[in-house]
């Protein structure tokens, strides 16, 4: 038996009890993707956290925030009972039960006046799978909107798009992390896991790496070779790679015969993409170029690995096709010992997308506009499939709608801080002011309940139970450690709460996670996702338990930790080659706008920073908004080591402190974007949208950058 397996007693009685016997909860951490496997030793209302040390994937280390998570749920601030806008502008605590009326109240006005798609919902990745079940199925028939994303839509959904249809089923990583430590190489396009998710890395000693990143990050100082690639030129590299492979004969024949379709539209594609063009576009000489090819082509054992750096552009859906088209040219999807993942990032990334939070999506990974899949889910849900709505706007898309004549003039948001890290932010801000209404669910003040007209207190990770499906597509169960503080309540009573007073019946909105689950599993059975087989008993017993894991006669499926060996998922068996053509970034540098300014991610801050900004350990690490410059950049521009400027945009500017680079190219600056205020990278950002995905061009931007001084009054 492999995983996360309880040691010792079952179960630890959860209390905040000082005199209650100490207990230790076997569940994971509360960040990223990853979902490494963690022991929390409770004490009181005192929590520490080790590494498990048997969850293959940390295989006993964790990170900085992994470590430091704890602090978070006993912050001062701590959100802990409602809170109402009062006439006064200022937000004053209330009862819960004032807090849910009113909003009950103030949403049935709106629903009045503008119908069921005047109110809007905006969930998150960190949510739980019963936590995401539930939000869908609260907006779908309690409200009946169709005005509900999320900000998985920000984070990977370009990698979905091409991932299915590419192979008709997108699973982040269609293997087990733990296949990649017997990796000869493998090549990371556009991610920094070293930064992003360093236990990972343990699995990546072996193979030989090949970085793709503009910066030469953490994870590109471990590189075998690391090409420097100008930001949002990656679809170009992506074709030369396949050009070369091409005319190296690289090509696995009988691969490309009898397991795919496409490859000449693709071949037509790359064609004009030789390696000197390629150079000169992106920057990478040719003969790293031709060494990239070489050493994927010349290996046994091969991943190719997508993160944020190459997925989010306005072009990231048509980037990430053409990665896997190199990787289908070389033979390596769905053979055992090779493969293409995207690395997924959220703590629920990936069963997020899968249960329904998503504008046209129904449990299970079904789409909202098939009437079969309509009718399956209405039929578990116990209501008239003609009654659910359709499609609604994407994430970016319903930020920007908001309070327009045409768009919702309310929104509930259930884990998302979108002030700090929607793009485009200065605007979005605004929008969310001009709401009629607007609800924020958080376990503590963020940039976006500053805003709320009503904010609603919520228990954490370590106080609640649930399910959580990590990168791996690796069904997880969190566990509670400890009861939530008295005057918060958990997301699942909170939709609850909101639900009956909508006038629906209360048993379709369980408060407990365990029947939402059991639901959730009848919901998405037959479907791409199917959770049916898996249930908290198989879980708790430390089965590793991966979707697909359909419903089977001696309920004991063993689930799919590898996809694709026999089949992929398309009707014929076959993955496809896309045609993909190279274009621009939606913004490139000019005479006003001189520079690339690419944004991402350091090691001690977590997203927006809501969480992470509240840890002390991690405020001394990454205290404050900073821009990576290469030195010689920086002297044309004025600016020294420490000082602090502001880069401008079309869209806004930021203020940050200057932080030299020498390894950085002279034409790109680099923010972290998860500071507040005047240090938000996010005001920089544009609103160019990826035609299928709707991802924003988070990427790249043009700006230029000059020295601040702080004006004193
Ligand atoms: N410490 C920390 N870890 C996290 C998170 C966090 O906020 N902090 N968030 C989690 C989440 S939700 C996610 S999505 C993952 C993201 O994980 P990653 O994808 O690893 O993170 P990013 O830093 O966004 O981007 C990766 C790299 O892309 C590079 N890049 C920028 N522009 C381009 C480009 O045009 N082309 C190429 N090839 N590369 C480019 C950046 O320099 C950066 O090093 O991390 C997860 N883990
Ligand atoms: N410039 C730039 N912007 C980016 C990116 C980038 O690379 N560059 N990356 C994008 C990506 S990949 C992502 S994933 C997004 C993430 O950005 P956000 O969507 O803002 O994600 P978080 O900061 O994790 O916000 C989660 C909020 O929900 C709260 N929360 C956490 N768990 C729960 C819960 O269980 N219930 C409730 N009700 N609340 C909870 C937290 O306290 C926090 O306030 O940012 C995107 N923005
Ligand atoms: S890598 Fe991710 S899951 Fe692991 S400790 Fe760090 S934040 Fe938590
Ligand atoms: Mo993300």
């Amino acid at each position: 038996m492999s995983g996360d397996r309880a040691r010792g007693p079952e179960a630890p009685a959860t209390t905040r009890d000082p005199e209650a016997p100490a207990t230790t909860t076997p569940t994971h951490c509360v960040y990223c993707a990853l979902q490494c496997g963690t022991l929390l030793h409770r004490s009181g209302t005192d929590v520490e956290v080790e590494p498990s040390p048997d969850f293959p994937v940390n295989r006993g280390g964790l990170c900085q925030k992994g470590w430091t998570a704890p602090a978070v749920l006993n912050t001062p601030d701590r959100l802990r009972t409602p809170l109402i806008r009062g006439a006064d502008g200022e937000l004053a605590p209330a009862s819960w039960d004032d807090a849910l009326d009113l909003v009950v109240e103030r949403l049935e006005r709106v629903r009045e006046t503008y119908g069921p798609d005047g109110v809007g919902v905006f969930g998150g990745g960190g949510l739980t799978n019963e936590k995401a079940y539930a939000l869908g199925k609260f907006a779908r028939i309690a409200l009946g909107t169709s005005q509900i994303d999320y900000n998985g839509r920000f984070c990977m959904s370009s990698a979905a798009a091409a991932g299915n249809a590419a192979f008709g089923l997108d699973r982040g990583l269609p293997f087990p992390v733990t296949d990649l430590g017997e990796a000869d190489v493998v090549m990371l396009a556009g991610a920094n896991p070293a930064e992003t998710m360093p236990p990972l890395m343990r699995h990546l000693v072996r193979p030989r790496l090949i970085v793709i990143d503009p910066r030469r990050t953490r994870t590109a100082e471990q590189a075998a070779l690391h090409l420097q690639p100008a930001p949002g030129t990656d679809l170009a590299l992506a074709l030369g790679l396949f050009h070369i492979a091409v005319a190296g004969k690289h090509l696995d024949e009988e691969y490309l015969d009898t397991r795919t379709t496409g490859f000449e539209e693709a071949w037509r594609c790359a064609l004009p993409w030789w390696p000197e063009r390629v150079e000169q576009v992106t920057g990478v000489p040719v003969e790293d170029q031709e060494r990239a090819v070489r050493m994927l082509a010349g290996a046994d054992r091969r991943y190719l690995l997508s993160g944020r750096g190459v997925e989010q552009h306005s072009k990231g859906t048509d980037t990430t096709a053409a990665f896997i088209n190199l990787a289908l040219a070389l033979g390596m999807p769905g053979r055992e010992g090779s493969g293409y993942g995207c690395l997924t990032g959220q703590g629920n990334g990936q069963g997020g997308r899968e249960h329904g939070q998503k504008a046209d999506q129904l449990p299970g990974y079904r789409m909202i506009t098939d009437p079969a899949a309509r009718a399956h889910v209405a039929g578990v849900w116990g209501v008239d499939p003609d009654s659910l709505p359709g499609p609604g706007r994407s994430a970016y898309e319903l930020l920007d709608a908001l309070g327009t004549p045409d768009g919702p003039r309310a929104l509930l948001v259930f884990g998302s801080n979108p002030v700090v890290s929607a793009p485009n932010a200065g605007h979005i801000a605004r929008r969310l002011a001009s709401l009629d209404l607007l609800v924020v669910a958080d376990m503590v003040p963020s940039e976006t309940t500053e805003l709320a007209d009503v904010v609603l207190p919520i228990a954490q990770w370590a106080e609640e139970e649930g399910t959580m499906t990590s990168l791996e597509g690796r069904v997880l169960r969190r566990r509670a450690a400890l009861t939530p503080p008295p005057g918060v309540r958990t997301d699942l009573e909170v939709l609850h709460g909101l639900a009956v007073r909508l006038g629906q019946p209360a048993e379709r909105f369980p408060t407990a996670p365990r029947p939402v689950f059991d639901e959730l599993r009848r919901a998405s059975s037959g479907g791409r996702a199917d959770y049916a087989g898996i249930t908290y008993e198989r879980l708790d017993a430390g089965e590793a338990l991966y979707w697909p894991c359909p419903e089977s006669p001696d309920g004991d499926h063993p689930g799919t930790p590898r996809l694709f060996l026999d089949r992929f998922a398309h009707p014929d068996g076959r993955a496809r080659l896309a045609a993909v053509e190279h274009r621009d970034a939606a913004e490139l540098p000019d005479s006003d706008y001189p520079l690339h300014a690419t944004t991402g991610r350091v090691l001690a801050q977590y997203q927006s920073g809501a969480q992470t900004r509240r840890v002390p350990a991690l405020m001394a690490a990454a205290p404050e908004a900073h821009v990576e410059i290469h030195p010689g950049t920086a002297a044309r521009y004025g600016l020294a080591e420490g000082g602090l400027a502001k880069v401008t945009s079309a869209h806004g500017s930021t203020i940050a402190r200057v932080r030299l680079a020498r390894t950085l190219r002279t034409d790109t600056v680099f923010l972290p974007f998860h500071f507040p205020g005047a240090g938000r990278a996010n005001l920089l950002t544009g609103a160019a949208l990826d035609p299928t995905s709707r991802m924003p061009e988070y990427k790249v931007c043009a700006v230029r950058i000059e020295p601040w001084r702080e004006l004193t009054a």
